[in-house]
């Protein structure tokens, strides 16, 4: 099946389907910040790992060179963020940064020393992340988005 045959199924949380809304409509020139933050956004899409649906998912902008970083933090809610099984199943996504929108490759990152490297870059860019994993017990999962 290629892209252009899959539905697209916005998000069920009105706020981020707003956002994206509202990102892809101005090209990235509006919606490419987290609410009040002022912190740059990305929109990642993917596919559903049971759907098989286009899903569009806001993150925040995490780049360590050519590599966009993907945190599964969800607000430091018990589970993971559905998303994760997504890029799990489906690992080829789209990464839109403001204007421009590039094919990716989702990794999940296991070794210790790469994903503390990851981590404390994604910390930098959105200190609320350190807080988000003291207020749960599961490993946030950390992904690099690398070019295809
Ligand atoms: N979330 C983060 O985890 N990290 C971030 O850095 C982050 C930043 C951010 C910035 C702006 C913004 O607007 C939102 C931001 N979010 C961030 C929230 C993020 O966009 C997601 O909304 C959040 O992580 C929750 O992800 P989720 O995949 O659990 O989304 C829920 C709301 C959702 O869409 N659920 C669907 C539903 O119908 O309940 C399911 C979507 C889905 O992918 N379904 C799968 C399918 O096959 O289609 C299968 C479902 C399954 O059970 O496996």
């Amino acid at each position: 099946m290629t892209s252009e045959d899959r539905e697209y199924i916005p998000s069920p949380a009105q706020w981020v389907r707003d956002q994206v809304e509202l990102y892809e409509r101005t090209n990235g020139a509006e919606g490419n910040t987290l609410r009040d933050s002022g912190l740059p956004v990305v929109i990642v899409t993917n596919v559903g790992n049971k759907t098989g649906a286009i899903r569009k998912t806001p993150l925040m902008r995490v780049r360590v060179g050519d590599t966009y970083v993907a945190v599964g933090s969800k607000g430091g809610a018990p589970q993971h963020p559905v998303w994760v099984h997504n890029l799990r199943a489906n690992p080829d996504v789209t990464v839109r940064d403001r204007d421009q929108v590039m094919e990716m490759r989702a990794r999940e990152v296991s070794d210790p020393e790469e994903r503390a490297r990851l981590w404390a870059a994604a910390a930098e860019a959105y200190p609320p992340y350190n807080d988000y994993q003291s207020k749960t017990d599961r490993t946030i999962p950390v992904f690099a988005l690398e070019p295809r």
